[in-house]
């Protein structure tokens, strides 16, 4: 694709809109980039795109400007009904998303990655599990955090890899024409996003265009025995390849992560020495290694990559394993949600710490999660004595669960930081315990985001006798 002469239109100056403008004005495109925002963090990000020859305009956007140009790549976190998106559709105008536009200059094999949970965690250990088999993979995409680039990044590259291995969220799908993954991966499906979907059919329609231009050497990786991933898939041609735990081309054989996408049985690692905790990590593990057989990847790479795979930082990730008790830093869960999925997903007995800023959420619903597996909870920071009273009360209520062994739950509120909490956590935790950090709540009562209490946590665990 040559966009010299084309006048290219970027709305937003996130990274998406950054990485496109960057990645559109080195094909010889004509740039304008525009975003509603002029705080100091877009401004700066302006003027460095300024300085490479491309138009930027702050606090407003263009529309008559964005009409005349011959393409026009809008960022993921514009929703379809923004004023701007409205404007263009009133005047017939289209446009791509951030991926679909990088995507028509990739020139390796594509492996895209969608899903409503796992997403990144299957992304980056495909792009692990392919590089451990001698195969040159990159991954990006949705994956944020600084973990990864956005996809025109990737495309931008000197070397161009020979996989790109991409994580896609459906406001990337919804902006796809010519899209075509050789690889499409779905890792799971349920409702979210209903702040921005008027319903989950219209949420799970938009993953559906994973598959809109698929054809019979398309090749797809998805969750055995579930329907709704199948209706997804619909009647889209190329072949289907399967993964769970209990069956599929990709299973565990008493205890051993095996694939069987060829026919033959081809045993690969042991569970448990996969470094990487909780039921649904397993069942991730298992679309990786299935999506990288099928990438070309020999079973002993994989089987390699699966022993030497890291957790993702602050995701139930291991800072800490001495005399028998394992110390894991769940930080990034900042809702109680994300700490009961935590919990029904740990196979030891546990010593939950948790609190944080109060965001009004009811805890209660957390104590189910509990039974025979939490032996302590530990709460603490500003929501403390709101959350404290509220496990009290589900703990001594209708639905009363019971430690490890049978034995009450401790309760205890403590006061001060983390550091109290961390030492209190070692004098209960006993052999065979994981002291897990997942505090239900975000972090801005103490520190300045998930991140940094997450640090704290793993320096203090290091620390504690
Ligand atoms: N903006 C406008 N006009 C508008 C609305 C917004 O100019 O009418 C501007 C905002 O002022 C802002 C910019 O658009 O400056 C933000 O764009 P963006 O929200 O798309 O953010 P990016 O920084 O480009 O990040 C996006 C993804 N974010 C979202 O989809 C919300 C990142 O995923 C992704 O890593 C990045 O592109 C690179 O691909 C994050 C995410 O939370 C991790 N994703 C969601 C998820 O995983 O659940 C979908």
């Amino acid at each position: 694709m040559d966009l010299k002469g084309t006048n290219v239109a970027v709305i937003g100056l996130g990274a998406s809109g950054v990485a496109a403008a960057r990645l559109a004005s080195q094909q010889g495109g004509e740039v304008y980039v525009s975003d509603t925002r002029e705080d100091d963090a877009v401004a700066a990000r302006g003027a460095d795109l300024k300085a490479a020859g491309i138009a930027v305009e702050l606090g407003r956007h263009d529309v008559e400007r964005m009409a005349g140009a011959g393409l026009v790549v809008a960022s993921p976190g514009i929703p379809p009904d923004a004023p701007v998106l409205r404007a263009l559709r009133e005047r017939g105008v289209g446009w791509i998303s951030e991926p679909e536009f990088a995507a028509r200059f990739f020139s390796g094999s594509l492996i895209a990655i969608t899903g409503t949970n796992g997403k990144t965690t299957t992304t980056l250990l495909v792009e692990h599990l392919l590089r451990a088999s001698g195969i040159d993979a990159a991954a990006g995409g949705n994956v944020g955090g600084g973990l990864a680039p956005p996809a025109s990044d990737l495309a931008r590259a000197e070397h161009p890899p020979d996989w790109i291995v991409l994580e896609m969220s459906s406001f990337q799908l919804a902006g796809v024409e010519s899209f075509r993954p050789d690889i499409g991966v779905v890792t799971n499906l349920s409702p979210d996003h209903l702040d921005r979907y008027p319903s989950v059919g219209a949420y799970y329609a938009d993953k559906a265009r994973l598959f809109d231009n698929a054809d019979e050497k398309s090749v797809w990786v998805l969750p055995a025995g579930d329907p709704e991933v199948e209706a997804l898939a619909g009647a889209a041609p190329g072949r289907r390849f399967h993964f769970g735990l209990e069956g599929g081309d990709a299973f565990v054989d008493d205890g051993v992560i095996t694939l069987r996408p060829y026919g033959e049985v081809e045993p690969l690692v042991p569970v448990s020495e996969v470094p990487l905790l909780g039921r649904h990590n397993l069942v991730n593990a298992l679309a990786a290694a299935l999506t990288a057989r099928l990438a070309g990847a020999e079973s002993g790479g994989i089987a390699a990559g699966l022993g030497s795979a890291r957790a993702l930082p602050h995701r139930l990730e291991p800072v800490r394993d001495e005399r028998g008790v394992l110390w894991v830093n769940d930080s990034k869960a900042t809702n109680v949600a994300a700490t009961r999925s935590a919990l029904v997903s740990l196979e030891r007995p546990a010593v939950l710490l948790l609190g944080g800023k109060d965001k009004g959420e009811d805890f209660r619903p957390l104590v189910p999660a509990m039974g025979g597996g939490v032996r302590a909870v530990l709460v603490y920071g500003a929501v403390a004595r709101r959350a404290t009273a509220e496990i009290a009360d589900a703990l001594a209520g209708p639905d009363a669960v019971r430690g490890p062994a049978g034995e009450p739950i401790v309760l205890e509120h403590i006061e001060g930081g983390l550091d109290r909490v961390v030492a209190r956590a070692a004098e209960l935790a006993r052999e065979g315990d994981v002291v897990l950090l997942s505090p239900a709540c975000s972090s801005f009562d103490m520190y300045e985001s998930y991140e940094h209490r997450g640090l704290h946590f793993t320096e203090l665990a290091r620390e504690a006798a």
